[in-house]
């Protein structure tokens, strides 16, 4: 039998949670032989709703799922853990700036980062999840002292999973014939969504839109005017027509960025921010999305792409946003 992981959930109580944790426990994140422990970190006004989850687990009789366990203590969470998913964040409440939402995050991911360092095993690698996400996972990664950088993600995949969905509605294609799409920035409307490397059956994207779509000039167009703003907006999008967030995508694409994070990545590139360490100029230490690929030892950021004008003054608006959040934290004193 191969040796259970370890996966801590924060927020297990919420929607995401709800959405995700009966995917992990199926074994669709870290493979159909791999047993699992979860950790189910709520505040204590979300832990029934953890146990209600907890309950419905073992009605499920999954066949990896070794234990589950909820609590509201950071120090017994995130004992022994091999991931961390960190989805539990303070919503921006009315009235609210993005400094005191900044603010409230770095007491929630401060304390989590530096419960990480203390308690999870040697091999952990976390995933923040919760907005804003970029900020939130470099608030954690300084926290948790000891446990290095490269060990903390935030979670953009589900950005780089909605270009794709736009793309092969737009080219009339399976998904699965699209390569090299890129996230590049913030989890935010500023995000840079680049198809300037990708392909779709070999053949560059931006050839086939203008094909599809009758010339080059109606390409750009399409890309500027409906993809860029629908996938940066597809969240507000989701909000207005669902009338509430995104919740199975958003489980879906953390499934997809640990899945292929552990298993490694097949067929080109995916998109995760991770802590720069001055890639394409960015500022050393700021939590940006980049192309990424991982060999199943974690993400490492595909370097020396050519990026042209567009696509690096595109990247420079997001990372000036992804300074400023870090900016606001240091001037609370949380970094
Ligand atoms: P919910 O409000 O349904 O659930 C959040 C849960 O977190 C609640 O049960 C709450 O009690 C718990 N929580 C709050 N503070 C906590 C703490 N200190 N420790 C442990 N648990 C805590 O939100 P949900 O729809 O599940 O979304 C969760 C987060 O994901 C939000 O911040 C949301 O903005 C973010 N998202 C991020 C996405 C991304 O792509 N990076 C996309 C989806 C989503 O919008």
């Amino acid at each position: 039998d191969a040796a259970p992981v370890t996966v801590t959930i924060t927020g297990a109580g919420g929607q995401i949670g709800y959405a995700l944790l009966f995917r992990i426990a199926a074994g669709d994140m870290l493979g159909p032989h791999r047993p699992v422990r979860l950790r189910l970190l709520e505040i204590p006004q979300g832990v029934r709703a953890a146990e209600g989850a907890a309950l419905e687990l073992q009605d499920c009789a999954f066949g990896l799922l070794r234990d589950v366990e909820v609590t509201d203590d950071p120090a017994v969470a995130f004992a022994g853990a091999n991931r961390a998913l960190l989805v539990g964040s303070r919503p921006r409440a009315a009235g609210q700036d993005r400094a005191d939402l900044l603010a409230a995050n770095a007491g929630v991911f401060g304390p989590q980062g530096a419960a990480i360092a203390a308690h999870a095993a040697a091999d952990v690698r976390v995933l923040a999840v919760g907005n804003p996400a970029n900020t939130n996972a470099l608030i954690a990664a300084t926290a948790a002292e000891g446990v290095p950088a490269d060990r903390f993600s935030a979670l953009t995949r589900l950005d780089h999973d909605r270009a794709l969905g736009q793309l092969a509605s737009a080219l009339d294609v399976s998904p699965s014939h699209l390569r090299d799409v890129t996230i590049w920035g913030n989890h935010s409307n500023t995000q840079f969504p680049d198809v300037s490397h990708a392909t779709v059956d070999g053949v560059p994207v931006v050839d086939a839109l203008a094909q599809r779509l009758g010339g080059a000039d109606a390409a750009v167009a399409w890309l500027d005017n409906v993809f860029i703003p629908r996938v940066a907006g597809r969240g507000a999008e989701i909000i207005e027509v669902r009338g509430s967030s995104s919740v199975a995508s958003a489980a879906n694409a953390v499934i997809a960025h640990v899945r292929d994070e552990a298993r490694g990545t097949h067929d080109g590139w995916t998109s995760a921010a991770l802590v720069s360490r001055g890639e394409y100029g960015v500022a050393e230490g700021l939590v940006c999305s980049f192309p990424v690929t991982s060999d199943g030892s974690g993400y490492r950021v595909v370097e020396g792409l050519d990026l042209g004008e567009r696509v690096r003054a595109g990247l420079a608006a997001s990372v000036a946003e992804l300074a400023a959040e870090r900016d606001a934290v240091l001037a609370l004193g949380a970094l």
